[in-house]
Order: C-alpha cells, then sequence, then structure tokens
C-alpha cells in the first residue's frame, strides 16, 4: 500500500519548550497537556477542540474578494477531496496534540442532489472519520447540521414560513443524530443560522418561534429514542445572517427554553464573538450561562472592535481567556463541552504553518488564562472580598431574602428600624487593580 500522503510536511508533533524565546512560535510556551493544576490536567480544564469548516474548508474568500487560501486539500472531485480533507485534518489534530473536533454534516461530506445521497456521502466518509478516530483517539466535541448555506434554507430552516422547508431540515438533522451516534459525539449544536427574520412585515414571529420550539423538541424525541447519549447545546448569536437572530444572546436563550419547557434538554455553547456582536463584553455571555448553570461549551474566538461583524479570530487576548478559565473553573470545568476554536486565519495568513500558529497562539493564550485563573482563585483574595461585599445576607432579614422566606412587611418593619443603609464602596478600581496583578 502506498504511504499516505503528508499535507503538512516538516512539521513535527508540536513540542512544550517553555524556555522558548518569542520568536519561535511553533511551540508551547504555557499549554503542557499532561500538567496538574487544581486537581486536574490542563487537556481536561481545556479541552481544546479544532473546528473543521474553517480551518480545513475556508478558502479565504470574503464578499469582497477571491480565495487567498489553496489548500492541497480542497482539490479534485468532491468526495476525493473529502477523502484528503479529513486525512489532512487528521495529520493536523495529531501534530497539534489536540484531541477533539467540531464539524458540519457538510463540511465533511458534499451535499448530494438528493437527500439519500448527501446522506450515503455521510456515511462513506464517517465510516473513515471512525477509522481515523479509532487509530487517533481523537473524539468528536459535537456535531452540527448546516441549516443555512443551501438556498432551500433562505428563509431560514426550523423557522421557515413553508413547511416544506422545515421538513427537509428535520431530515436532515435525523441523519446528524445519527451520525453523531456513530462517531461518539459527546455534544451536538444547534446554531440558528438563519432563525430569525430580516422585516417583521411579513413575519408572524409567535408562529415561527414555536415552530423552533417544536423542532427541538422532536430532536430531543429522536435522540431519546435512538439512545444519543451526547449534550445538546444552542449557540446564541444576535445577528448576521439575519437583521435579528431570535437566539440574540444567553439570556434570550435561556428564555426561549424555559418558556417552552425545554431547559432540562440543552445547554449553551457561548462563542464570545457573538456576544461582543450582540453589545456585550466578551465574557459576558460566559458569566450569564454559568451562573445560571447552562453553560456547556465555549466557541473560543474573538471578534474586532473595529469592524462590526462576526470576524472569527484567533483569541489571544490573556485578560479575556484569565476571565473566561476562571467562569470555567469556578463551575467546575466545561466537560462534556471544551473549547472550540471557531476561528479562521486571517484570508492574509496564506502560509499553511500559519493554521499551526494560530492554534498554538491561541492554546498558549488559554493557557495562560489557566494558569492566571487558578492563581487568583487559589489566592482566593478577590472571593474573599466579593464574600465580604454580600455578607449582609448571611443572617437576619438577610438570610430571610436569601432563602426567599422575606415579606415586603419584614423590610418595611426592618427600615422602621434600622433606618437610612449607610453607601459603602463598590471599589471596583481595587478589584481592577488586583486582577492585573494576576495578568
Ligand atoms: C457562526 C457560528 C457557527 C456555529 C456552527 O457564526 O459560529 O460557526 O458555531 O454552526
Ligand atoms: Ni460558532
Ligand atoms: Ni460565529
Amino acid at each position: 500500500m502506498a504511504a499516505q500522503e503528508e499535507f503538512f510536511t516538516g512539521i513535527p508533533k508540536i513540542p512544550y519548550v517553555p524556555s522558548a524565546g518569542p520568536g519561535e512560535v511553533m511551540c508551547f510556551k504555557h499549554y503542557h497537556a499532561e500538567e496538574v493544576l487544581m486537581g486536574r490536567k490542563m487537556e481536561d480544564w481545556l479541552r481544546f477542540s479544532v473546528c473543521y469548516w474553517h480551518s480545513f474548508c475556508g478558502t479565504g474568500a470574503d464578499p469582497f474578494g477571491s480565495p487567498t487560501l489553496h489548500r492541497p486539500w480542497n482539490e479534485g472531485p468532491p468526495m476525493e477531496s473529502a477523502r484528503k480533507r479529513l486525512r489532512a485534518a487528521f495529520e493536523f489534530f495529531t501534530k497539534l496534540g489536540v484531541k477533539y473536533y467540531t464539524f458540519h454534516d457538510r463540511d465533511v461530506a458534499p451535499e448530494g442532489s438528493t437527500l439519500e445521497e448527501s446522506n450515503r456521502n455521510l456515511d462513506e466518509i464517517t465510516d473513515l472519520a471512525l477509522q481515523l478516530q479509532t487509530q487517533t483517539g481523537i473524539k468528536v466535541l459535537w456535531v452540527t447540521c448546516n441549516l443555512f448555506a443551501h438556498p432551500r434554507y433562505m428563509n431560514g430552516a426550523a423557522t421557515n414560513p413553508d413547511c416544506h422547508v422545515l421538513a427537509y431540515a428535520g431530515a436532515q438533522v435525523k441523519k446528524g443524530l445519527d451520525i453523531a451516534k456513530k462517531l461518539g459525539a459527546e455534544n451536538f449544536v444547534f446554531w440558528g443560522g438563519r432563525e430569525g427574520f430580516l422585516s417583521v412585515h411579513n413575519t408572524d414571529v409567535a408562529a415561527e418561534l414555536k415552530h423552533m420550539a417544536n423542532f427541538f423538541k422532536m430532536a430531543v424525541k429522536y435522540k431519546e429514542k435512538i439512545g444519543l447519549k451526547c449534550q445538546f447545546l444552542i449557540e446564541p448569536k444576535p445577528k448576521e445572517p439575519c437583521k435579528h437572530q431570535y437566539d440574540y444572546d444567553a439570556m434570550s436563550v435561556i428564555g426561549f427554553l424555559q418558556h417552552y419547557g425545554l431547559e432540562r434538554h440543552f445547554k449553551l455553547n457561548i462563542e464570545p464573538n457573538h456576544t461582543t456582536l450582540a453589545g456585550h463584553s466578551y465574557e459576558h455571555d460566559i458569566v450569564m450561562a454559568s451562573a445560571l448553570g447552562m453553560l456547556g461549551s465555549v466557541d473560543s474566538n474573538t471578534g474586532s472592535p473595529d469592524l462590526g461583524w462576526d470576524t472569527d479570530q484567533f483569541p489571544m487576548d490573556i485578560r479575556n481567556t484569565t476571565l473566561v478559565m476562571k467562569t470555567i473553573i469556578e463551575q467546575g470545568g466545561l466537560q462534556p463541552g471544551g473549547l472550540n476554536f471557531d476561528a479562521k486565519v486571517r484570508r492574509e495568513s496564506t502560509d499553511l504553518e500559519d493554521l499551526f500558529i494560530a492554534h498554538i497562539g491561541a492554546m498558549d493564550a488559554f493557557a495562560r488564562g489557566l494558569r492566571n485563573a487558578v492563581r487568583i482563585l487559589e489566592d482566593g483574595l478577590i472571593a474573599g472580598m466579593v464574600k465580604e461585599r454580600y455578607s449582609s445576607f448571611g443572617h437576619g432579614i438577610g438570610q430571610k431574602v436569601e432563602d426567599g422566606s422575606a415579606t415586603l412587611e419584614e423590610m418595611e418593619a426592618f427600615i422602621e428600624q434600622n433606618g437610612e443603609p449607610k453607601v459603602t464602596s463598590g471599589k471596583q478600581e481595587k478589584y481592577e487593580s488586583i486582577f492585573n496583578h494576576y495578568i
């Protein structure tokens, strides 16, 4: 048998070299997979995942320009290049030392002219994926269905005004769930690509929301029927491609899930670039979802404050990664979710090695965030200050508010007895100064 084609020639398995100088970017200086922090290996806190669509399907094309990234695996007839792409991807995951990957159904296998043909393509490619997974030990963090690229979905999938289109999406998701089971995916993501509206004039919002909820109920039912054990995740995004998307941000998705009685079956996959598009700060939705026990996974990327769209850059800012990791440690980890690099190299970063440099840089940024967060939590200084700030809820009237037994009459009696509260400083700058000490 001919030797398997190598795509990243000259690039070895990426080593950990903590002493490496500033110009050495093809090694980890902070990410040390096996090192144990707060009782867990770094790789288990971080659970890094590479995304298929940007890193292996992306061409660098944008609305103003043609492809700039000419990948050897994207050449040839569709099924042949699908197989090459998969082998290239597994070579990349192995050399990078990442244990998880994520994909849309249509990233790994081309859409055929009928659903049957698309499904056959998927069967064939996922046979190879399963083989490569077994050989390498690499696993699927999550699968998702692309319910937004094909023209049939231009008016939405689960929220399409035409039930024929919704049915197609349902059929596609059924197959996606079968594939998730076949490959042992740990999660399944629903990103509402075109679930929203561009004009309120032609849209029955109440009907669309109900259809979307019923669509999710069908997915839950089928998941249970086939005994698929993965976590369902919804990924909020406020806009793009729609002007308004129903899954606007963490709190709107949580409200939606609760309204339709779906909250037990889903968690959230938070993408910080979407959070900033919603007008929040980077860590906002991670903190909000986690506070309500709904943070399931993170699409680790970042936007650009100068551009108002989903630029999907690699996360390189240590302040952000520290805040994210602090939240993740506080909730006891992300498993079965992970940190998925839903990020793409810039269209100007045309070398194959740039794919490695980008992932290594982002992994190191998260490893530093993890190390910083561990120091913040182990020192306990900030936690102690926050605890003190809320200490009035630990006794007396505060305790009654805390456990939900207090009444407005008791509030009135308390004020009659104790009068005006004394104002206390919020000390924001003190917290910020202490936080900076750990960065
Ligand atoms: C798009 C989303 C998408 C999902 C998966 O903005 O981030 O890539 O993560 O469909
Ligand atoms: Ni995403
Ligand atoms: Ni995105």
